[in-house]
């Protein structure tokens, strides 16, 4: 039975009610409950679309979703007591009495389920949807959030918020994306609240009954997504909210940030530091000392009396200038994007028509309103003023918005595409939209543009990269780190990455070290530090550190073509470069358990298990497989828990088994030219794995239009036989050679067709030694015996080649 109460001051809850009229849509079904309207619509057969309004229409986000329900995918089956709405993938079953909506795979086996007494209520304008816990249910996602990987008796808040210092379980940061992947005994679902209000999930906290997601306002409006594997789900919910589009490949260099990082002799001398250094290095960042009275689209003549030929000088270097744009525009009435604003009314207002401002850096401000066409338009034509100067990258800050006192007032009213509505339903969505608009400017310059964003909402993916705000120089925040990446990464969010060292506090030399060896593998790899703070780029902590960190940052420039194709990948199936185990082994149960959730996979290929600096020794959970010491090909098998040595020099990562890893020659940036040698490392698994190998000129959008080099490669391991496919795409490769090394095989002849190649053997080491700074006894030296490595060089040949190796 339901519970239908009525109350107008939403003390009491009100139930959707039972359906009393309905018909079927080219899409689905809509029509009335007691108490609503409800449309369900079918997008794919993985893909379900719930709308329920007391209102008589919807009023939905216009900003998240990009694709359209589709017709002719659905079998809708009238009952007595129910409607059933058949995919093919996916059963839904909505009982007529109390609108309590079941979902089934396709075998009948419940996946989510209403709680039937609650389903869809209403307290007030807060809208709910309460779901019954199934048992062992575990939950994943939900972008940003702090707390464990599985989110299970948990509860968090989607408002954005500028969170500085943030805690180990601070709630809620500065993003939001409402989507998240519930699994249990019965398979795997996704559900995304496409919903810009603030917005609540409680995964089972403070009660054993139910989970939910409630918006304070508006319609509820979800997307139900099955399919049988988490990487389904997540790529489903990328085809409904947009994929992540290639990045330029500077951006996935090294990028060194300070908050600030002036006047320009300092630039200079940091841009001259790291090559004198010879330390990888692809970007420097301006923070909002570059501005004169830190006014946006301005920069200080005194610091930076020539910014043109400054950002010249340091694209010579292999630099990329990325500078800091803030959305508070200085209220002053001689300063053109403010009078221009005020006279073209682009700024954010109080319901009386008076402008709203806050105060921010520069003193009291006005806000752009960017959740209207024309204010992007606006901002992205005053953008011409950096592209002119050569920058190449954006960062949009405090874009909450953040401003002192961190309260906007609820009553300012948004452009919202022309619905017109308050702070509530505008402020999640307000950052992602300057990311856009950000995004629209720098695109003007036709090359790839790099915008990074710390606000965001579900379809940011689309126009920025994200880091995560202001954290702290600790080890809990490193691991937090990792752990907020994979989230976003789990959500849509496949470019991310932390402040390396810790925005807020300094970072011991161990830390540093440690910080900077994990971000290696970070999709985003970028050190910044707080202002009055001691120096923090990589050479300031010792000659130790110093080391250390060169090292892996080398490793992670000779990773690139590895990077790179999985960025590609990424952009065409939404699923992240940085992989929670529970994307690929959401089975094992072990993978949750207490440091090891911290563990992922980088680039399909390498089991990272981050530790903390002050650990030796470490456990790292090895999934099912076998799995290869990167640093000495020590071979482990897979389903069992390691001990393993963790001086400050070696971060626990593992190679899987079958991988093939393509490596370049060390580069001091991406502008670099490499020696013309494709290093492709084959570690011997078990039958047959590929990988494609991908090349594009790394920064137009020709890519776009098919000018890239694509080629499969797959090993077969129990063949002893490699394929390298014929090759595809208009762009020629940037390699000559390919030097094939051989990992795990015990092979004395290799043969082309019917040519024997000349075989020569190797020492392997990733990592040089660091032997200044051995930090072991002798007798606990593993790392340093490293593997004799047999290897053959071809020509990089387009045509399909075989080569059989005994
Ligand atoms: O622009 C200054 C900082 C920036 O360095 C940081 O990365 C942002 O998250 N910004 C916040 C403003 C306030 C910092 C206290």
């Amino acid at each position: 039975m339901t519970v239908v109460s009525k109350s107008i001051h939403g003390s009491q809850n009100i139930t959707a009610g039972c359906i009393i009229s309905w018909e079927q849509t080219p899409y689905g079904i809509k029509g009335k409950t007691s108490e609503s309207n409800f449309e369900i619509s079918v997008y794919s057969p993985e893909i379900i679309r719930v709308q329920l309004s007391r209102e008589e229409i919807f009023k939905p986000n216009p900003y998240s979703v990009v694709s359209l329900p589709q017709e002719g995918l659905v079998e809708i089956i009238d009952q007595e007591q129910k409607i059933l709405i058949l995919t093919g993938k996916i059963q839904v079953k909505i009982d007529r009495d109390n609108f309590a909506i079941t979902y089934l795979d396709k075998k009948g086996h419940v996946l989510n389920q209403d709680d039937p007494a609650f389903g869809v209520s209403w307290l007030g304008t807060e809208v709910t949807n309460y779901k019954k816990l199934q048992s062992d249910e575990k939950f994943i996602g939900l972008g940003e959030k702090t707390g464990p990987i599985n989110k299970a008796g948990k509860a968090y808040t989607n408002w954005n918020t500028d969170n500085f210092a943030y805690g180990n379980d601070s709630d809620p940061l500065y993003m939001s994306i409402p989507f998240y992947m519930g699994m249990h005994h019965n398979g795997a679902y996704g559900i995304f609240l496409n919903n810009t209000h603030k917005s609540v999930f409680n995964f089972g906290a403070s009660n054993n009954r139910f989970a939910y997601f409630s918006a304070e306002d508006g319609d509820m409006d979800y997307f139900f997504i099955h399919d049988k594997e988490i990487s389904g789900i997540i790529s489903a919910y990328t085809q409904l909210t947009g994929l992540p589009p290639m990045p330029p490949k500077w951006a996935l260099g090294y990028q060194q940030c300070r908050y600030s990082y002036y006047p320009e002799s300092e630039v200079q001398t940091l841009a001259q530091t790291f090559r004198d250094k010879d330390f990888p290095g692809d970007v420097i960042y301006l923070d909002i000392h570059h501005m004169e009275k830190y006014k946006v689209f301005t920069f200080d003549q005194e610091k930076f009396p020539n910014p043109k030929a400054m950002i010249k000088a340091l694209k010579a270097k292999g630099f990329r200038v990325v500078v800091i744009m803030d959305p508070g525009i200085k209220v002053e009435e001689p300063y053109g994007p403010y009078r221009e604003g005020k006279s073209k009314d682009l700024f954010l207002k109080y319901p009386d028509g008076e402008i709203y401002e806050g105060q921010v850096w520069p003193g009291w401000c006005a806000f752009p309103d960017f959740t209207s066409e024309e204010v992007r338009k606006w901002w992205a034509e005053k953008m011409s003023y950096y592209l002119e100067l050569g920058v190449e990258g954006f960062w949009t800050d405090m874009n909450e918005p953040a401003s002192w006192g961190q309260f906007t007032p609820n009553l300012i009213n948004f452009n919202y595409e022309g619905e017109q509505v308050s702070h509530r339903k505008a402020r999640n969505i307000y950052g992602m939209q300057m990311a856009r608009a950000a995004h629209q400017g720098a695109v003007q310059n036709h090359q790839r543009p790099f915008v990074l964003t710390r606000a965001g909402f579900s379809g940011v993916q689309r126009y920025a990269a994200a880091w995560t705000g202001d954290n702290v120089s600790s080890e809990d925040h490193m691991l937090l780190g990792v752990r907020l990446v994979n989230s976003l990464g789990l959500s849509g969010v496949s470019f991310a990455g932390y402040d390396v060292g810790g925005f807020c506090g300094e970072a011991s030399p161990q830390l540093y070290a440690r910080w900077m060896s994990i971000a290696a593998f970070s999709p985003l790899f970028r050190a910044h530090s707080m202002i009055n703070s001691k120096d923090a780029e990589p050479w300031a902590f010792g000659e130790e550190v110093e080391e250390i960190s060169r090292n892996y940052v080398k490793l992670r420039y000779q990773m690139l073509p590895m990077i790179y194709a999985a960025f590609y990948r990424s952009s065409k199936n939404g699923l992240p470069v940085a992989k929670s185990l529970t994307i690929d082994y959401s089975r094992d149960t072990k993978i949750y358990e207490g440091p090891y959730q911290n563990q992922y996979l980088f680039c399909d290929q390498l089991l990272i298990a981050p530790v903390e600096s002050n650990k030796e020794i470490t456990k790292v959970y090895l999934p099912e497989g076998t799995w290869y010491y990167l640093f000495n090909d020590k071979q482990y098998p897979g389903k069992q828990e390691i001990y393993l040595d963790t001086p400050i020099n070696y971060l626990p990562v593992f190679v899987k088994e079958g991988s093939i890893i393509p490596m370049q020659s060390p580069i001091a940036h991406t502008g670099e030219q490499h020696d013309g040698n494709l290093r492709l490392h084959l570690y011997k698994g078990e039958g047959k794995s590929q990988y494609i190998h991908y090349e594009d000129d790394g920064q137009s959008h020709d890519y776009q239009s098919g000018h890239w080099y694509q080629r499969a490669i797959i090993l077969d391991s129990d063949r002893q036989e490699l394929t390298l496919d014929k090759v595809k795409g208009t762009f020629p490769s940037t390699f000559e050679k390919i030097e094939l090394i051989f990992h795990g095989f015990d092979i004395r002849k290799v043969k082309l067709e019917e040519e024997e190649l000349a075989l020569s053997n190797k020492v392997e080491a990733f990592l040089p030694k660091i032997t200044d700074f051995d930090p072991l006894p002798d007798n606990r030296l593993p790392y340093l015996e490293t593997p004799v490595l047999p290897r053959v060089i071809i020509n990089n040949s387009p045509k399909r080649m075989v080569i059989k190796f005994k």
